[in-house]
């Protein structure tokens, strides 16, 4: 047979297809039925969903950490890949003297005509504020801040004349219960870029005693209006409930079902808890599931702060339904009706070989200057005066712990002749909350601060310039460990407790990190500590 260009393109075509159709076939095999409760483990509070065609977008809030606001992309709602952050410039926000519980609240996720849209609070900066991008990964805008918007959790939803309506809490002043606080409308004008026209308040949550209203998002369906709102607080009586009405502006009535969902009846023994705070979205497939925050909770202690949980929503009417015949979020369940799309995993063990730090990487409050750089396959991080004990950015780069059981370590290179200079692996939840492994000059320290008071509770000889850190977490206990290679490693210190990173004792809102931390103890330095590689696992695995 004579084979010419038009029948080789044929013949390669049909190869080429049949090809594409085992990949997706082994793709197929491959793809469990069910998932695992939380899609996205460790710090991920407060997450806001939406979709657009066949992509969906999910936010968290992350008070003081920065870049802030990261973006996953999704397109079957259980594997999330990080493409983003609302807040990477900083020029964009100032979070220097917050406390790790201030800065960026919950943030709500839209997309409306080609454009995304951010909107968020900033505790104890300058209040509510809206960012946009055209594409979800950024760049996003600068903030443009709502001056007269009170309160937190502001949501966006466009009416279908096309105006766009905010929906945020507020205090009330003369409380009627205590801890009474509204959800407000009105509309933003966002050529005006400003709140116009009147204001008025929605509700104060489904019973007389409801308390800290918040958290809500307004959704058209099916030409009725529904408000769904958290109340009691994002602890043990958090709770969802709706609320619907026939026009925009009102009168909302509770939905008899209330509260829709909330884990606060099953008690503080239960092993999830603080279940609310949620986003619904409605898939291609018109499937809709919910994403809320919950919170692991293991003997009593929860260190790994506030997770992101996916429930599937069936409407009874106009009463959403949490996981038909359940009513609670499940450790395991059916998949989304969506191809199964998961991401290649991102390496457990980074070995600084790109220009730029990965974007899981975050520091605490905005860096001033640039204190590190990466250099042939090392990032070296400058010490500064600057100490994690103040409100103040310092030579600090953590990721988020994400599961009970891990391990993070990472190779040091550091040499000082100076007794102020530490650079080491540190466990961080607040500038009052965290372990710290340091290296000095001919010592290694082993230091725990908790509720501010700061001890060094190891503290052992140590000559080499090199040497590799590492923490390991199971449940509630820590151990630290050190050594010239990692065939020779050796304890330091007893096995301490991670109540001391747990949610409580000054402990709120925000999540826990793991990294690098270097600092000359409030005296000017021009010392360099270097890692060769920082690797952080689920020891489970
Ligand atoms: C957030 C509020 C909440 O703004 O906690 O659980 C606050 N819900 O809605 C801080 O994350």
């Amino acid at each position: 047979m004579k084979i010419n260009h038009s029948s080789f393109i044929y013949i390669f075509s049909i190869i080429l297809s049949f090809s594409i159709t085992n990949a997706q076939n082994d793709n197929t095999e491959n793809t469990p039925n069910t998932f695992q409760n939380p899609i996205l483990s460790g710090y991920h509070p407060d997450p806001s969903i939406c979709r657009v065609g066949d992509d969906y977008y999910l936010v968290n809030s992350t008070f003081i950490w920065y870049p802030g606001i990261p973006i996953y992309h999704s397109k079957d709602l259980v594997n999330w890949k990080l493409i983003g952050h609302g807040i990477n410039r900083p020029n964009q926000i100032n979070l220097d003297g917050l406390e790790d519980r201030q800065g960026i609240y919950a943030a709500t996720i839209r997309y409306y005509e080609g454009i995304f849209y951010l909107i968020t609070t900033c505790i104890n900066c300058e209040g509510n504020f809206y960012i946009t991008a055209k594409d979800p990964s950024g760049p996003w805008s600068n903030p443009i801040w709502l001056k007269d918007a009170p309160g937190i959790d502001p949501s966006l939803m466009w009416d279908d004349d096309g105006k766009c309506y905010y929906t945020g809490h507020t205090p009330i002043d003369d409380e009627m219960w205590p801890t009474q606080c509204g959800i407000w409308l009105q509309e933003l004008d966002l050529k005006q870029k400003k709140l116009v026209g009147n204001r008025k308040i929605l509700t104060y949550g489904h019973a007389n005693n409801a308390s800290y209203t918040e958290g809500p998002h307004l959704y058209k369906i099916d030409g009725n209006y529904m408000l769904m709102l958290s109340e009691g607080g994002t602890g043990l009586y958090h709770a969802l409930s709706v609320h619907h009405s026939d026009s925009l502006w009102g009168p909302y009535n509770a939905d008899m079902i209330n509260p829709v969902l909330s884990h606060r009846q099953f008690g503080n023994k239960s092993p999830i808890q603080a279940v609310g705070h949620g986003d619904l979205v409605k898939t291609q497939n018109d499937e809709w599931w919910c994403v809320t925050l919950g919170k692991r909770v293991i003997d009593g202690q929860t260190t790994l702060a506030r997770e992101t949980f996916l429930s599937r929503v069936h409407f009874e009417g106009k009463t959403p339904i949490f996981n038909n015949g359940k009513g609670k979020i499940l450790d395991k369940q059916e998949n989304p009706n969506l191809p199964w799309f998961p991401f290649v995993p991102e390496p457990v063990k980074d070995q600084f070989n790109q220009d730029e730090l990965a974007l899981k990487w975050c520091f605490i409050r905005v860096p001033k200057k640039q204190f590190y750089d990466i250099k042939k396959g090392k990032l070296n991080i400058k010490l500064q005066p600057n100490t994690i004990d103040k409100r103040l950015n310092s030579s600090l780069i953590i990721q988020r712990i994400e599961h009970h059981k891990f391990s993070a370590s990472t190779k040091l290179s550091f040499k000082t002749k100076k007794e102020n200079e530490q650079a080491g692996l540190i466990i961080y939840r607040t500038n009052e909350n965290y372990y710290l492994l340091m290296k000095e000059k001919k010592e290694l320290v082993l230091i725990k601060s908790f509720k501010g008071v700061k001890e060094e509770i190891a503290r052992i000889p140590y000559n080499k310039s090199k040497v590799i850190l590492k923490a390991e977490g199971d449940n509630l206990n820590i151990n630290f460990t050190y050594g010239s290679s990692l065939n020779e490693m050796k304890k330091i210190g007893d096995t301490h407790s991670l109540i001391v990173i747990a949610d409580g004792n000054g402990n709120q809102f925000n999540g826990t990190g793991v990294g690098m931390y270097t600092t000359s103890n409030n005296k000017t330095s021009n010392t360099n500590a270097s890692y060769d590689w920082f690797e952080y696992k689920d020891n489970k695995l």
